[in-house]
């Protein structure tokens, strides 16, 4: 087991590690930027390192620093957290080259997971079912018409390195198509360095279904079920919750079984998420994430594993400590994730949070970074807690779901609470029907 773990991170997620750090057993150390010099992670850490000045670039971001960091303190591991550094295989390498364990998979399953093209060739090569389209990058206008043709219009063109929403363009007929495809080009090249696109069946309606996987390092693949992330706005997750309100058992298990295999014929080591999009009974592949999410907890409330301390385990070579039918789907889990941003223009509102009060009582969790009198700075993402509750059932998680909004009090900003208060009285979200459109048009409305 490793005796000092770094935190390259900042935020909900860097007390999150540490806490699992603390119950292993394990030293931590955090970095930070000077802007966060009075975050709570840092004063939660056993160490700390400051690495540069506030903007990500320099700090969080900053590969050297971080590995001279662990150098200095003695760190044998990295944990990336989310965001940041976490998905950069280079990162993965340097420090594998330093003897240092970085806590997530290899550089090369990083790798090709980012690349969006071969993420969907490698998917569809271990039996994941993918969206109909182009198999792999397409240039030519003329093959560019085929393909639409063949699978129907509307299509979509995608940045083979974009994801996450990036360099996206729909072409509702074949008039649309060649500007769509020339467009979506030239943009990934300016945006990305790599003008690689590929063209999919749009899907009119889906819901964002993933599934929690792990691989163990061994050649073992799990599932932990599925999350439902459909409620969202510009890609930007609002509300997640695990089970989906649109599965049955028999889709659960299967899609579950289907990644879990996937994940174990790839020799995937550590935690990922294969995101699909759902319509119609069916689930079409789209990206994978090599990463932590934000929205694990509602997992974890369902399956009462931490799946921080999982990562650490089989990091450190010791495997996973569940088999598959160890693992058991408990109720229901709802995450909110509380911005610091207008409820309703989604405008950030840094500054200082005059007081800060938690909700609290039988299946209620808050993951938070701030504090009363904290100062939120400029720089980094809005994200300032999150509130997760979990029941016996969809019903009495939205019982206690209300009850805790009611509860959570956060002064002297604006943030996206009254958005949830909203939510929570609406009938398409009491009754779980909703698709990844629902959330923006509801906005748009200004009900
Ligand atoms: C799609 C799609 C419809 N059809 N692909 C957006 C994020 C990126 N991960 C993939 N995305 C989409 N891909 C096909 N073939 C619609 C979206 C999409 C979306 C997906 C998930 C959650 C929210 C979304 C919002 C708009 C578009």
């Amino acid at each position: 087991m490793f005796q000092k773990i770094l935190i390259a991170n900042r935020g909900e997620i860097a007390l999150r590690v540490l806490r699992a750090c603390k119950e292993l057993g394990i030293q931590t150390v955090v970095v930070h930027s000077t802007a966060d010099a009075d975050a709570m992670h840092v004063r939660l850490a056993d160490e700390s390192v400051c690495i540069g000045p506030p903007p990500s670039r320099d700090s969080y971001l900053n590969i050297h620093q971080i590995v001279a960091a662990c150098e200095i303190t003695g760190a044998d591991a990295v944990h990336p957290g989310y965001g940041f550094l976490s998905e950069n295989a280079k990162f993965a390498d340097i420090l594998a080259a330093h003897n240092i364990t970085f806590i997530g998979p290899s550089g090369d399953h990083i790798r090709i997971m980012g690349d969006k093209i071969e993420a969907k060739r490698t998917a569809k090569r271990l039996g994941i079912p993918v969206v109909p389209g182009s198999d792999g990058a397409v240039t030519d206008q003329k093959e560019a018409k085929r393909i639409a043709a063949e699978i129907g219009y509307p299509v979509i063109i995608k940045a083979s390195a974009g994801g996450g929403g990036r360099g996206m363009k729909v072409a509702l007929t074949e008039a649309d198509l060649e500007i769509a495809l020339q467009t979506a080009s030239t943009e990934a090249g300016a945006a990305f360095g790599d003008d690689a696109v590929y063209i999919e069946k749009y899907l009119e309606k889906p819901r964002h279904i993933e599934v929690q996987v792990f691989g163990d390092g061994f050649g073992r693949g799990v599932h932990f079920g599925e999350r439902d992330c459909s409620l969202q706005r510009r890609h930007q997750k609002v509300w997640e919750e695990a089970p989906s309100p649109a599965l049955n058992a028999e889709e659960r298990a299967r899609i579950g079984d289907i990644c879990a295999k996937a994940i174990a014929d790839l020799g995937y080591s550590g935690a990922g998420t294969i995101e699909f999009l759902y319509e119609n009974g069916e689930f079409y592949f789209i990206e994978m994430n090599t990463r932590l999410q934000v929205e694990h907890p509602v997992t974890e409330a369902i399956t009462g594993i931490d799946l921080v301390h999982e990562q650490i385990r089989v990091a450190s070579g010791g495997g996973l400590s569940v088999k598959q039918e160890d693992i058991k789907f408990n109720g229901h889990a709802i995450e909110c994730r509380i911005n610091a941003e207008d409820p309703r223009t989604f405008t950030p509102s840094p500054g200082t949070i005059t007081h800060f009060h938690t909700p609290g009582g039988l299946g209620i969790r808050v993951d938070s970074g701030v504090y009363s009198g904290y100062k939120i700075p400029p720089y980094y993402d809005s994200l300032i807690g999150k509130l997760i509750v979990h029941g016996r059932n969809r019903v009495e998680c939205m019982m206690r779901l209300r009850r805790a909004l009611d509860e959570f009090v956060v002064d002297g900003i604006k943030t996206t609470l009254p958005l949830f208060r909203d939510l929570v009285g609406n009938a398409d979200i009491a009754n779980g029907d909703y698709d990844i459109h629902w959330l923006e048009k509801y906005l748009a409305k200004g009900e």
